[in-house]
C-alpha cells in the first residue's frame, strides 16, 4: 500500500478543492434594544489557517455594520455578548469588550456593501504563531423590531469565511493610523498623524477604511516619498465604513517612505469634542489593508497614532519639514 501525499508549499496554487467555507454566524440572537452590538467568538486552532475570502450574510434593514476582529483573547467567555464601542445597553446580554487583548480589525461590512475580494494569492494568516487565537465577529443591530412581539424572529447574520490550509504567496495585514486630541467648539480642525516606514520589506496597500463619528467630513491616507504625496485612500466617514479599494493601484511602500493620514472634523457644537469611545466623543481612524510578497511577513507595528490637536500637527513636526508645501 502506498500513500501519495503532497505537503502544501508556498507556491502551490489554491484551487476550489482546497478552500472550504467556514460559517461564522450569530446563533439565532434576539437583541431587544436598538443599537445593540453583539459579539461571538471562534477559536482559530479549530479552523484552517488562511482566510482568502469573506462573504457577508446580513440584511441592511437589521444590521448596520459587521466587523471581524482577530484577538489574542476574546472579550468574554460567553457564547454571545454585548460588545458596543459606546456605552450602549445590550438587554439580556453580558457586557464586555470585543477582545480581551490583541485586537486587530480584519474585515468590515456595512449597509449592503458587496463582499471585499482579496487580490490573487492574498490570505490573512490566523492561529498558530500569529497572535490571532480567536476571531470575533461584531454585529451592530440597528433595527430590532423583527425580534420583538409579535414577530419574535431570531437573527443569524454573519460572515462565511473562505479558508485554506495552503500557505499563500502573499500575506495580508491591516495598519491603523489615527490620533488623540480634541476638536474645539465651533471650529473645523485637522487631526493629523505620520510615521516613517522602516521595515526591510515592501508593503502593497490595496484597500482602506475610515472611521469617525458625527463630526468627520473627510479622512485620507498618503504615502510621502521625496516630498511627493500619493493618495492611498480618501473617503467621507459618513458613507458606509467598509473597506474600499485603494486609490492608487500598484502603490508600494518601501523603507524610508512616510505614511500619513488626516481627518477633517467640523464641530458646530457649543462644546469641545474629545477623541474617546462614546457617541459623544469622536474618533479619527484610517485603516490601511496591505499585503507583502513571500507569504510570511506583516508589519511588526500595527498602528501610527499621534497626540492630535492642539499638540500635534504636521506643521509642528520636524520630520515633515521637506514634505509640506
Ligand atoms: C480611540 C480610537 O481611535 N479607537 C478606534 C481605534 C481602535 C481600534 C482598535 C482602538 C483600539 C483598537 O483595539 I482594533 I484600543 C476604534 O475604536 N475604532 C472602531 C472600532 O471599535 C475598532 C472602528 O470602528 O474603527
Ligand atoms: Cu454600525
Ligand atoms: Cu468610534
Amino acid at each position: 500500500l502506498s500513500l501519495a501525499f503532497a505537503a502544501p508549499s508556498i507556491n502551490e496554487h489554491k484551487t476550489a478543492s482546497n478552500t472550504e467555507d467556514v460559517t461564522f454566524l450569530m446563533p439565532g440572537v434576539q437583541p431587544k434594544i436598538e443599537d445593540t452590538y453583539l459579539c461571538i467568538p471562534m477559536k482559530t486552532s479549530d479552523i484552517p489557517r488562511y482566510i482568502v475570502g469573506f462573504q457577508p450574510h446580513a440584511n441592511m434593514e437589521i444590521s448596520h455594520h459587521m466587523l471581524l476582529y482577530g484577538c489574542e483573547t476574546p472579550g468574554s467567555d460567553q457564547p454571545v455578548w454585548n460588545c458596543g464601542e459606546m456605552a450602549t445597553k445590550g438587554g439580556d446580554y453580558h457586557k464586555g469588550p470585543v477582545c480581551g487583548s490583541g485586537a486587530k480589525i480584519l474585515y468590515a461590512w456595512a449597509m449592503d456593501a458587496p463582499a471585499l475580494s482579496l487580490p490573487k494569492d492574498v490570505g490573512f494568516k490566523v492561529g498558530d504563531d500569529t497572535g490571532v487565537n480567536y476571531l470575533v465577529l461584531q454585529v451592530h443591530y440597528k433595527n430590532v423590531k423583527p425580534f420583538l412581539p409579535p414577530r419574535n424572529e431570531k437573527d443569524s447574520s454573519g460572515i462565511v469565511l473562505s479558508m485554506t490550509n495552503v500557505p499563500q504567496a502573499r500575506r495580508a495585514g491591516v495598519y491603523l493610523l489615527g490620533t488623540s486630541g480634541y476638536i474645539p467648539s465651533k471650529t473645523t480642525t485637522y487631526m493629523e498623524t505620520m510615521c516613517t516606514f522602516d521595515n526591510d520589506f515592501n508593503v502593497h496597500p490595496f484597500a482602506f477604511r475610515t472611521h469617525a463619528h458625527m463630526l468627520g467630513q473627510v479622512t485620507s491616507g498618503y504615502r510621502i516619498r521625496d516630498g511627493q504625496w500619493t493618495e492611498i485612500g480618501r473617503k467621507s466617514p459618513q458613507l458606509p465604513q467598509m473597506f474600499y479599494n485603494a486609490t492608487t493601484p500598484g502603490l508600494v511602500i518601501q523603507k524610508g517612505d512616510i505614511l500619513a493620514a488626516r481627518c477633517t472634523m467640523k464641530n458646530n457644537l457649543d462644546r469641545d469634542v474629545m477623541i474617546g469611545s462614546t457617541q459623544n466623543d469622536e474618533m479619527c481612524n484610517f485603516y490601511m489593508m496591505y499585503y507583502t510578497e513571500g507569504g510570511d511577513k506583516i508589519m511588526p507595528e500595527t498602528y501610527c497614532f499621534s497626540a492630535g490637536p492642539p499638540q500635534y500637527y504636521w506643521q509642528k513636526d520636524a520630520r515633515m519639514e521637506d514634505s509640506l508645501p
